[in-house]
Formats: structure tokens, sequence, C-alpha cells
């Protein structure tokens, strides 16, 4: 473990902020790990005041930065995402140690940033604009797209490097200049990736305040940087109420968001679709991360014919879950991020109880050290369960039958969420429905794969209390730099649009 630590440059006490110089005199918090309740290391947090000097020097970087040719900008992002290879390892057993995740999918979540790395390289040299017919002799019109400024990102525990990366990834070869805030539940990691941005940066004798950092509570901190104009776009990864609160604060100010919230993902099983293959999307698609990812599935759909069938044969693989230590190889699921979230679990689980909803497995914690273990939860419910309507941000699955396909995909869209979402069927009649604008409402809709591990090519986000972002691949660059439509006129006189005529 200190091997580790020492490998990506934690200390023991480490400064929470960068922006060139590494500053953090707040209050000093002890970071814990979940697999063993034991310290990894402190982190002090950044005060009000140095705070503003980090954000200064951010955006006093993006000045010159801007001007950088933005293939050159994609080296940089290159040497990045080459740092993070050499060091995917150790990263990825950072990520495991500090909130939980299978180291499986620690190195899952590394290489992740290093496939936005790539991306964001080829898009250095694709960041196209249009070019439009006028509708006047002797001019053109076209648009172009030009660095934004600061990109503030916030992030949250689940990923707590990946999605830094999908965004500074695109907000550097953009033009940008990027502040993050990580989860207070996972600052290590966020130094830890600060200090390889710093490294390049360094090495190519960039200023280093492109990539800050200020770790702080929401409240503080959070605040800061959703009411600051010198932040332009916000990326805001979290809760629904929280993304409420940063929306609000953000339009206030005329500033851009993407909000990334809440999901409640459900995959829809047809009797006539591969049990098998159902089986193993919506077994990983629950239990991985603990059920801690937006995209995790939280609700199965299963025809009435093969419900009974397919909820024998689900209870049977999660009877065998291997749960534990997450760095050991064999084990699927570790603990909750912590103790307070396997509380909140068992909260709703009594809550679907009380809602005449059926445990058939599951729920009960474990007693290792740490205290945060607790056995994946399936329910069985009926299709009008408040419960289903929230997301519960832990392993707990609900499942319920359905007659039609219109009537699961009804069941799929009926609830406030709108980030992912799957069908299993051989029907290509019922996939298409599925695709189609009558299908599902979700910004990620699959066929025959599951709800989670959407791949950095597509853009990322969803729909109605999800908020509407989108971040990754596609275009979702677009979001990161302001667009300009010129009009030049080349006539050699004035030629007014919408057909005015003008004597002088
Ligand atoms: C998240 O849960 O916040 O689709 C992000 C996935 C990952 C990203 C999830 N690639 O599961």
């Amino acid at each position: 473990m200190q091997e580790i630590l020492k490998a990506l440059g934690i200390a023991d006490v480490n400064p929470g902020g960068f922006s060139g110089t590494w500053t953090g005199s707040g209050k000093a918090q002890t970071v814990v790990s979940p697999i063993h309740g034991e310290a990894l290391a402190s982190v002090t947090n950044v005060t009000p005041q140095e705070f503003d000097a980090i954000l200064t020097k951010c955006h006093h970087a993006f000045a010159s930065w801007k001007l950088v040719p933005a293939p050159k900008r994609g080296e940089v992002v290159k040497a990045i995402g080459d740092e993070l290879r050499r060091n995917k390892a150790a990263l990825a057993e950072l990520v495991t140690l500090e909130m939980g995740k299978t180291l499986r999918e620690g190195l899952g979540e590394v290489q992740e940033m290093i496939d936005i790395c790539d991306f964001a390289v080829g898009l250095s040299r694709q960041l196209y604009g249009l070019t439009m017919p006028s509708e006047r002799r002797m001019h053109r019109l076209q648009e172009q797209w030009h660095p934004l400024g600061v990109v503030g990102v916030i992030t949250a525990f689940n990923f707590p490097v990946a999605v830094w990366s999908w965004n500074t990834a695109i907000a550097l070869v953009c033009g940008d200049t990027v502040l993050w805030k990580p989860s207070s539940k996972t600052p290590l990691t966020a130094i830890a990736c600060t200090k390889i941005a710093e490294k390049v940066l360094r090495a190519f004798g960039y200023d280093p305040a492109i990539c800050s950092l200020a770790i702080g509570k929401g409240s503080d901190i959070g605040d800061l940087i959703n009411t600051d104009p010198r932040v332009a776009l916000l990326s805001y990864t979290g809760s629904v109420p929280g993304g409420r609160h940063v929306g609000r604060l953000v339009q206030e100010r005329f500033g851009k968001h993407i909000l990334e919230l809440g999901g409640n993902g459900a995959v829809i099983v047809s009797e006539k679709g591969d049990l098998d293959i159902a089986l193993g999307s919506v077994y990983f698609g629950a239990i991985g991360t603990s059920g801690q990812r937006c995209t995790s599935t939280r609700r199965v759909i299963v025809h009435s014919s093969i419900h009974a069938t397919f909820l024998e044969r689900l209870t049977a693989l999660y009877a065998k879950t291997p749960i534990g230590d997450p760095r050991k190889n064999e084990i699927l699921m570790g603990p909750l991020v912590d103790t307070g979230a396997v509380d909140t679990m068992l909260a709703a689980i009594q809550t679907i109880k009380d809602q005449g909803g059926r445990i058939v497995c599951g729920g009960e914690r474990l007693p290792v050290a740490g205290g945060c273990y607790i056995t994946p939860c399936i329910a069985s419910v009926p299709k009008d369960l408040p419960m289903m309507q929230e997301e519960t941000f832990a392993p707990v699955l609900y499942v319920l039958p359905y007659d039609t396909i219109e009537e699961a995909i009804a069941l799929q869209n009926g609830v406030p969420q709108g980030l992912s979402s799957a069908i299993i069927t051989n029907d290509q009649r019922e996939s298409e429905l599925f695709l189609s604008a009558a299908g599902s409402d979700c910004g990620i809709a699959n066929v025959n794969t599951g709800t989670s591990g959407a791949e950095i090519g597509g853009a990322f986000g969803g729909e109605k209390e999800t908020g509407g972002g989108r971040e990754s691949g596609s275009d979702a660059w677009k979001a990161y730099m302001r667009r300009q439509t010129s009009a030049i006129n080349f006539s050699g006189r004035v030629e007014l649009a919408q057909g005015i005529t003008l004597e002088l």
C-alpha cells in the first residue's frame, strides 16, 4: 500500500490545492479505505482565500493556453495518456483502495482515461466548423469554434478519476483550462492525477495551472465554483438535488453547465431474448461497483412467461457472489464506499418491505473490519412500488413482470431519471421499437448488452432528472467551446440580408 502511495506522489499529509504550487491550509481530513477501515493518508482542504488564488491562476493560464494551436495541445494530452499508461496499475489500485471498487474495475476505469486521451488527441485536429451558403451574393457564411475558458469539473466518488479525464482531455484540446473539485470521499486519486498532469505540463514548459485542483466541501468550495463568473463551463456529476442547486447557481450568472445526475437503469428482458445474456448483463449491471454507478441496473422488467425462471437463476448467481477485498482477483463485489452507504441501503430495504415488495435475497451486513460490506439485494416488487422512482445508490435490484413490449417500455420510462436502459431480445421489431421515438427515453439505450459500461466514443449523459448534459465522445466537445458565426462580404458593396434595401 505504501509503495503505491509513494509511486503516485502521495505523502502522509497532502495539501489539497494546486495551481502551479501546492496549497491547502484548511481543515485536514484522514482518508480511510472502505476495504479495511485503515487510514491511507491525510489531505488538507483549501481555504476560500486559497481557492480564489487557484482560480485566478487557472483563469490566467487560459490567456496563453487558448493561443496554443489545437494539435499542439493534443500533444500534451497524448503525453498525459502515456503517463497514465505507465501508472495504470498503481492508479487503479489507489482507486480501489480509496473507494472500494474491484481492481479489475479500477483497471477498467484507468483504461477509460487512456482511451479518452487517445480520442482527444485525434479530436485536436478535428474541431471542425461548418461553412453555409450565404443568401447574399459574394458573401460567405461560416462558423468556427474557439476556446471557452476555465472549465470547473466537480466529480463524484464512484468514478473518481475517469470523469475528470473525460472532461479534462476534451477541455485541454479545446483550449480550456480545468479546475477540478473531486468528491471529498476520493481526494487522493485526484491528487495523484493532478500530479501526473503537472509533470507533463512542466515537461512541455506550459503553465501547470492549466490543470488546477481545489479540494474542499461542496457547500463552500463547490459554491465558490458555482457562483464565480470566471468559470465558463461547469461540469457537475452528482445527485439530482445537488444538480438542481448547481444548475440554478450557474444559470443565475449565465454560465454554461453539463449536468450528469442520477440514473435509474432498467433492463427489459424479453421472452424472445437470450436468457444467459440477460442474466450476465443484469448481474454485472447490478452488482458492478457495488451498485454505485449512475448507469447501474436498478430495475429488471421481465416478461411474465419467464419471470419465475429468471428470478430463480439470478438469485442463484447472487447467492454465490464473491464479496470481499476488492484487490483480490476472484472478488466480484467489494465494499460500499462508506458505512453511511450501507445504512442507506438497509433503510431502502425496509421501505421496500413496507411498500409491499418482497426481499428475495441480500441486504445482510458482513462482519468485516471497516463495516462497509453487505450482500447484494434482489427485491421482487409490484409494478407501481413507489420506491422504484428513487435512485438508491447501492446494490438493490427490483425485478418486476410485464406482459406486452409497450407496457415494458412504459415501465422503463416511468421514472424521473433518464440515463441508461437496455433490452435483451432477438426480436428485431422489439429492439427497433425500443430504439425508436416510441421507445426508451434515456440518453443510453442498449440492445443485448447491459446498462453500464458506456464506451468513451459515444456521448455520455441522460435526459429528464439526469440533467441533459453530454460529455466524453461523439461531438460532446462542442459544449467545451464557444461557437462563432461569421458573415464575410467580399462583394465590394453593401448588401443587407433578408432582402432589405438601402439607398445611400
Ligand atoms: C458513472 O456512473 O457516473 O457506463 C459513470 C459506465 C461507465 C461510466 C459510468 N463507463 O458504467
